[in-house]
């Protein structure tokens, strides 16, 4: 039997933060992120994402300069020994353009190239451009530090897909190339549980939009709503497998994860049974 998609890549995520919510502090010591980074790439990553700054709700913002200094060095240091993907999960023109420079070739935005620069930068859509990396446009209601308080849509599929869509036009009217856009609903920001589900169930619509879908489930609170039992973090990794093979099925072309070993090896068993690799 044919598969129906190709299993999607695995994009292991690398925090270089002291509050993310569920890595925050394991790896701010650059050895530390260096040896996360290289165990993740054993472990199967296609792409590692790379964040200096928590998103989570109620997040404290970090000034440019600090992002910079967590990250560059990290990427400099993963690709003295190693050629894999490497995204810059960041909301700042200027921590991308720094991050490119080190060797980053994909923008992963969960501001989808909306938060304002500081006076002298341009826009992040141009600075996209001038980049020529991929970027990733995410969809998120509001910013990181209100965007749990009271979450509401009349239609969330359809507006997120809505939202989406205009953000890549943006994107393209500033330059950047159609092939370089990647789009991601954003699980988590600013929504409720229902409205995950809802976005979870409505993957193939966005996968039918034509742009590559990054999913990120991995550990988000949503599962904690279905799952008494996951109150903390660590304790999710079944809920997101599960809502990762669902992104499989439905076609997403990557699934960003803090667990790689046990995502590659679900997808793996996954691409198998579609596939029948094994007759
Ligand atoms: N989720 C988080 C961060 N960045 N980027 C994309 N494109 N999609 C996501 O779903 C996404 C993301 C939140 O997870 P994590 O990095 O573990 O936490 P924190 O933001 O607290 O560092």
């Amino acid at each position: 039997m044919a598969t129906s998609h190709p299993p999607p890549r695995v994009m292991g995520i690398v925090n270089v933060t002291p509050d993310s919510f569920s890595d925050g502090g394991r790896f701010l010591d650059p050895g530390a992120a260096l040896d996360q980074a290289r165990r993740l790439i054993d472990e199967g990553a296609d792409i590692l994402d790379i964040g200096g700054e928590s998103t989570r709700p109620g997040a404290a913002p970090v000034p440019a300069a600090e992002e910079v200094a967590r990250v560059v060095p990290l990427i400099e240091a993963i690709r003295a020994t190693s050629d894999v993907a490497i995204s810059i999960d960041t909301m700042k023109p200027a921590v991308a353009r720094a991050a490119v420079a080190a060797g980053a070739t994909i923008w992963n935005d969960v501001a989808a190239l909306r938060f304002a620069p500081g006076t002298s930068e341009m826009a992040a859509p141009e600075v996209a451009a001038e980049l020529g990396c991929e970027v990733v446009l995410m969809h998120m209601l509001g910013e990181p530090g209100t965007m749990q308080d009271d979450p509401r849509y009349d239609d969330v599929v359809a507006e997120v897909e809505a939202f989406l869509l205009a953000r890549a036009f943006t994107a393209m009217a500033a330059g950047v190339e159609r092939e370089k856009i990647w789009l991601d609903p954003g699980v988590g920001f600013g929504k409720t549980p229902a409205h995950n589900l809802a976005l979870l169930a409505a993957l193939p619509r966005f996968v039918a939009l034509g742009y590559p879908i990054l999913l990120g489930a991995s550990r988000k609170r949503f599962i904690a709503a279905l799952d008494p039992l996951g109150t903390e973090a660590g304790d999710r990794l079944g809920g997101s497998l599960a809502a990762h093979l669902h992104g499989a099925a439905a076609g997403v072309a990557a699934v960003r994860a803090h667990d790689v070993r046990e995502t590659v090896q679900a997808l793996t068993v996954w691409g198998a049974i579609e596939g029948g690799v094994l007759g």
